[in-house]
């Protein structure tokens, strides 16, 4: 067997940038990111492969500690990754305190783990240095520090050949032409959220979530109806807007992020409902596609 495989867990804080780094490491933009914090609410399997090397990276949650249940559901989605994964990633953006990463270490065992420095196109160089020598005191801990940014393909190449060195010797998991194992529903649900997350403000991008209700494939348009859930009837009132402005900008900006994805036109039926508790009740999340039972 010359092939090598595993699968590595990427983890942090909200807003680190995983989505961003998976994303650009592909070079296709299959998962939701935003300014916002909290955008990623599940894990979502995305394959690297090159040569004899696949990476299935897992994007998970921001770590966060939060009463609600769907934060609830996040926080297990993100140490399940943790446990079943090979091989860590832990996402660190170059301002950020280093206790952070202290928590990360007291919580992972002896599961091997490569620390990322991200968003270092936002600081000196100075500030670069002066971090990876606060971060050296753990050196004995992590397998290789690496400082990243979105804009440098250099860097994430770097990771890439380092990470290799630590896979698993395995045949491949995935056809080595597939980006993610994810279905096309929940990479569509994934980019309605986005646009969502971009369109909407205050509490309204994490009281509200996407259920894709019908997806039909035909030969020149694909046809997705989909649902945006909010909590309350006042909820329902903004996201549709005056003149339904609101909406058919979030449709809009969703079906270009679709379109682009599938290269392929596509007709995009939003409708708003009013789902109370949604996100406070096992068994509404359950049929979101949150489902804590696993
Ligand atoms: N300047 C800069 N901004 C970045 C970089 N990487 C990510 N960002 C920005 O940081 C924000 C958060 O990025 P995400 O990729 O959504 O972060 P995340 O860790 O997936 O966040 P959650 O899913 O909420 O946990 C977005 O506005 C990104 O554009 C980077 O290398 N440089
Ligand atoms: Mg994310």
């Amino acid at each position: 067997m010359d092939t090598k495989a595993g699968f590595i867990a990427v983890i942090g804080r909200p807003n680190a940038g995983k989505s961003t780094f998976l994303n650009t490491l592909l070079g296709e933009k299959l998962a939701l990111v935003s300014h916002k914090v909290n955008a990623t609410r599940k894990r979502m399997n995305l394959v690297f492969t090159k040569d004899d090397v696949q990476m299935i990276f897992v994007d998970t949650p921001g770590i966060d500690k939060q009463e609600k249940m769907l934060n609830a559901f996040m926080l297990k989605e993100a140490m399940k990754a943790m446990q079943d994964c090979d091989f860590l990633l832990f996402l660190s953006p170059i301002h950020d305190k280093i206790n952070f990463y202290q928590e990360f270490l007291e919580n992972i065992g002896d599961k091997p783990h490569m620390l990322l420095l991200t968003k270092v196109d936002t600081a000196s160089k100075e500030e670069i240095l002066k971090k990876i020598k606060a971060y050296e005191k753990y050196q004995d801990f992590y397998k290789a520090l690496i400082p990243i940014s979105s804009k440098d393909n250099g860097s994430l190449k770097k990771v890439i050949e380092v990470l290799a060195t630590f896979m698993p010797k395995n045949p491949f998991y995935y056809d080595d032409a597939i980006l993610s194992p994810n279905t096309t529903r929940e990479i569509v649900k994934e980019m309605i959220r986005e646009s969502c997350f971009n369109n909407l403000s205050d509490e309204l991008p994490y009281e509200s979530d996407v259920i894709v209700r019908a997806y039909q494939e035909k030969l020149n348009i694909d046809y997705i109806k989909a649902e945006i859930i909010v909590l309350k009837q006042s909820q329902k009132g903004v996201v549709i807007g005056k003149n339904a402005t609101t909406l058919k900008r979030i449709g809009k900006e969703a079906r270009g992020i679709i379109e682009k994805f599938l290269n392929k036109k596509i007709y995009l039926e939003l409708i708003v409902k009013v789902v109370p508790n949604w996100n406070k009740q096992k068994d509404k999340l359950k049929k979101i596609g949150y489902n804590f039972e696993y």
